[in-house]
């Protein structure tokens, strides 16, 4: 069978999920699947330029201007952009078929919108981008036909799960490991360091990522992204503590029947999937998972001791402005905690007294949601 090629640009190719998407596409049987058309990265230059080498796209964009003058002088035929307008300049281009926006924080919404507008397919990992503006862009991907395939493993599973079937489902069952403090106290919780924090025991990840799934506000940022990603309302999105981090997430039909999606961890098949959906092609080999002598065990989160994840479940509920803040707020937090600034107990009440302070807008515009992110940026920084 001829199969044709999807032109793909990837955003963030040096980051945790860029270079595993790299890998994936290296693995691939089907070496004809993808062309890679461009690429982004932030600082990682030398990382950059061997990716350059190796996948050859026609278009790049590096954050700072310095380093795009540093990268023309060793390529001097390739198209160099800077920025945010040249992640925008990347999104434009019409010849896509799909972009993955593998960016961290709230520079991946802008490029996505315009990848939409232009009517191309979203591998989305970066979070920010429905938390943020769920309402804007799952509407935007309505309109353009456009499908927002997620690579977020839970959210892969809920996909994979349902069948795309999500007018069936009854809920959504959503898990979490529980990160590097389930079984520490609240006291222990609040006053731990960046480093017990950085100790994730299943999965391998950034380091604003790995501070967000020790609070499990990563947790409440997956609940709003689900919430937009599947159209169902938060009352029909459970999370449950699953340790083991083999149950990836689950669906629940409207029939009675749940459907689980199983696994080793791995962000190699999520990210395959969202950039193969609906296919599924031969790729990365993953170790097989045997169930035999397996001990799987679920749980209710504790709101007590993880009130980010209460939080983001109050932001969402609320919905407009609400989620910008949250998200705004933690983000400020989390970096000033990884250079050692605050505590962990400092993120949650910095995160709770900006939500209560929050004059809400409740049906916001692009503009708006800017600026309330930048608000909260400027008043934290
Ligand atoms: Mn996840």
């Amino acid at each position: 069978m001829h199969t044709t090629t999807k032109n793909l640009a990837i955003l963030g190719s040096t980051g945790s999920i860029g270079t595993q998407a790299l890998e994936v596409l290296e693995a691939l049987e089907n070496k004809e699947l993808f062309n890679v058309v461009s690429m982004s990265c932030g600082n990682n230059i030398e990382l950059f330029i061997s990716q350059i080498k190796k996948f050859n796209p026609e278009k790049v964009c590096i954050s700072s201007p310095d380093k795009a003058k540093e990268l023309k002088s060793i390529f001097p035929k390739l198209e160099i952009f800077s920025g945010e307008d040249g992640l925008i300049e990347l999104a434009s281009d019409k010849s896509l078929d799909i972009m993955l926006t593998g960016t961290s924080g709230y520079v991946g919404l802008k490029p996505t919108l315009k990848a939409i507008e232009n009517g191309v397919d979203i591998a989305l990992a970066n979070k920010e981008t429905l938390v943020m503006a769920g309402d804007i862009v799952t509407e935007a991907a309505r309109r353009h036909n456009v499908k927002i395939l997620p690579v977020d493993s839970e959210h892969s599973a809920i996909l994979q799960s349902s069948g795309g079937e999500f007018n069936k489902l009854n809920k959504i069952i959503i898990t979490a490991s529980g990160g590097p403090f389930l079984n520490k106290t609240k006291e222990e919780i609040f006053s731990a360091t960046c480093l017990d924090a950085l100790k994730h025991p299943r999965w391998n990840m950034g380091k604003k990522i790995t501070i967000d799934s020790a609070t499990l506000m990563n947790k409440g940022l997956e609940v709003i992204e689900a919430h937009h990603l599947f159209n169902l309302p938060y009352e029909k999105i459970e999370v449950v503590i699953h340790p083991e981090s083999i149950v990836h997430s689950a669906v629940e039909f409207k029939d009675g029947s749940t459907v689980a999606q199983i696994g080793l961890p791995s962000m190699h098949i999520p990210i395959q999937y969202a950039l193969t959906y609906p296919e599924r092609e031969i790729g990365i080999k993953s170790n097989s998972f045997s169930f035999i002598g397996q001990k799987l065990t679920f749980d209710k989160p504790d709101f007590e001791k993880f009130p980010c994840l209460k939080m983001a479940y109050y932001a969402g509920k609320t919905g407009g402005t609400m989620p910008v803040v949250l998200n705004a707020a933690n983000e400020v937090c989390v970096y000033k905690f990884l250079r050692g600034e605050i505590g962990i107990k400092d993120i949650i009440k910095t995160v709770e007294k900006e939500l209560e302070n929050h004059s809400l807008i409740k049906n916001p515009t692009l503009e708006e949601i800017f600026e309330t992110d930048r608000e909260i940026r400027n008043k934290l920084c």
